[in-house]
This record gives C-alpha cells, sequence and structure tokens, in this order.
C-alpha cells in the first residue's frame, strides 16, 4: 500500500481529503502536530501548493500532497486569494472569535455595500503531490458562486458559510460533507491528481 503525507495543518482540508485518499487504497498519514510552519512565500496557489508539499516530501522522505486554496472574489479584483488564511491578521480577534470567523467578518465588512449581482466569487485549490524521485504532480480546479450577506450553516470551515452554490442554493457550510466533496474546488483537485498519479504508476 503507498503512503501518503498529508501536508496541512488545517483540519477542514484534512478532514475532507483522508477519507478520499484511503478509500483510493493509500495510507495517509498527518503531520505531527508540532510540526513546523512551512513558510508560503509563493505568487500563485500552484506555487504555495508546490512549497508545502515539496518541503515535506524531502524532509520526511515520502510522498506528500499539499493543498493550497482560498476564495477569489471578482469585486475585490481576486483577493484574498491566496492571502484567504491570513486575511484578517490585521483584525483584533473579538472574545471567542475564531480566525476564519475574522476572516469572514473582514470580507462581509468589505463587501457590504455591494449589490448581489455583482458578489460573484469562487474558491480555487492547487494540489501538489511531490515524490522522493522529485517528481511532482500538480492540478489547479475552482468552484464557482456568489457571497452572500451573511452566514449561513455550520458545517464545513472557512469561508464556507458564505459562499453560496447557485443551482443548489447551498452554502458550503449547509452541505452534507458527501454533497461538498461532489462540487468543490478540493474534490475536482483531488480527482484530477489522483488520475495523473495512475497514469504515472502504468
Ligand atoms: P495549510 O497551509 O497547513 O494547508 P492553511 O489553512 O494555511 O493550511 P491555505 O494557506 O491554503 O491553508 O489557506 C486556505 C484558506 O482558504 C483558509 O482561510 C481556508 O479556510 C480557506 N479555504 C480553503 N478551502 C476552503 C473551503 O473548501 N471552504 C472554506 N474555506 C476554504
Amino acid at each position: 500500500m503507498k503512503k501518503v503525507i498529508i501536508a496541512t495543518k488545517n483540519k477542514g482540508k484534512l478532514a475532507e481529503l483522508e477519507e478520499p485518499l484511503q478509500e483510493l487504497g493509500f495510507s495517509v498519514e498527518i503531520l505531527p502536530a508540532d510540526y513546523p510552519e512551512i513558510e508560503e512565500n509563493g505568487a500563485s496557489f500552484e506555487e504555495n501548493a508546490l512549497i508545502k508539499a515539496r518541503f515535506v516530501s524531502r524532509d520526511l522522505n515520502c510522498i506528500a500532497i499539499a493543498d493550497d486554496s482560498g476564495i477569489c472574489v471578482d469585486y475585490l479584483d481576486g483577493n484574498p486569494g491566496i492571502f484567504s488564511a491570513r486575511y484578517a491578521n490585521d483584525y483584533v480577534l473579538l472574545p471567542g472569535e475564531t480566525k476564519d470567523q475574522a476572516n469572514n467578518r473582514k470580507l462581509l465588512h468589505l463587501m457590504r455595500d455591494v449589490p448581489m449581482e455583482k458578489r460573484q466569487c469562487a474558491f480555487h485549490c492547487a494540489m501538489a503531490v511531490v515524490f522522493p524521485d522529485g517528481k511532482e504532480i500538480i492540478a489547479h480546479k475552482t468552484w464557482e458562486g456568489r457571497l452572500l450577506f451573511e452566514a449561513r450553516g455550520t458545517n464545513g470551515f472557512g469561508y464556507d458559510p458564505l459562499f453560496l452554490d447557485e443551482e443548489l442554493q447551498l452554502t458550503g457550510a449547509q452541505m452534507e460533507k458527501s454533497v461538498k466533496m461532489g462540487r468543490s474546488h478540493r474534490a475536482k483537485a483531488l480527482q484530477a491528481v489522483i488520475e495523473a498519479f495512475r497514469s504515472l504508476e502504468k
């Protein structure tokens, strides 16, 4: 059985990646809790995904899979984009507020006067696999939607409560995980990576 390490500290991503990889027959490991932060200084989702997967693959001599993702809002010229995780770093957390909630609060504030017809957005996910022999796979996929004026739903993580899938009329946080994994940026990127992985093995 091929062993893969998921190079992420984000529990939401891990919850979405671990099971599908196991179902595909991989033995999946996660990073130790005290694993150092990897500096994400790339200029694109792809560069950052590769930085994370290369670092872990070389450091732990394993097949590593990493995801760099975020939400791009048309009205904000594609921001927060690759800065999605650190978007509200310039905000003081309210009592009991998580980082994800502060990110959402900032985004809602900046978009407060923008009408629904100008609130198109998309989740992006670049997923990279790096092998110990240096082989690499990269895929970049999106999930289009609209940014709501308030949070809806409690599933998922990050910006899910604000992101409306217009076809289903549900936010990412109102969907069961299995529904999100039939539609999301991450699910599509994972699928593309798996297909490339399989053809490398042939
Ligand atoms: P790792 O680098 O350890 O993987 P991270 O959280 O720092 O974890 P990123 O730099 O890729 O990961 O940032 C992703 C950001 O985009 C973060 O704020 C997430 O909450 C958000 N995000 C990504 N995918 C999402 C999804 O499916 N639903 C909601 N928010 C998502």
